[in-house]
């Protein structure tokens, strides 16, 4: 008798120890880079404008970025995206022609590719007059 309970003791711990190795890791605060995005626009009525994108570190240095995407959006159905890109800037500032094709609310997702190839995203709301 004592055995058997013995042998359901160490079942019983073989499992919990699965289940705690099929966890899934928790992501790493420390990989990912301190890179702050922000947006500007040079208008904010239809049609065809400036977007000026200010990539800087946690110390508010300028970032050197491989490529900076620009994709605009708005919440409704039948929209067509609008994507820009530039693959140059200088002291962390990029200017990338973009066009408001309509009037309304905007959501601008700023894509930027840092120089090692990491990917930092971030998202901005305009509101459009037509
Ligand atoms: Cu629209």
């Amino acid at each position: 008798m004592t055995r058997m309970l013995v042998l359901l003791v160490a079942i019983t711990v073989a499992l919990v120890g699965c289940r705690e190795s099929a966890q899934t890791p928790t992501a790493t605060p420390e990989n990912v880079p301190q890179i702050d995005i922000a947006l500007e626009a040079e208008a904010t009525s239809v049609g065809e404008t400036v977007l000026i994108v200010t990539v800087t570190d946690a110390t508010g240095a300028p970032v050197e970025a491989q490529e900076v995407r620009l994709r605009g959006d708005m919440a409704h159905a039948g929209m067509m995206l609008v994507q820009e890109q530039t693959d140059s800037g200088e002291d962390g500032v990029y200017r990338i022609p973009f066009g408001w094709t309509m009037g309304g609310s905007w959501t601008v997702t700023v894509t930027v590719v840092l120089t090692d190839g990491t990917t930092v995203e971030d998202t901005f709301d305009f509101e459009i007059d037509s």
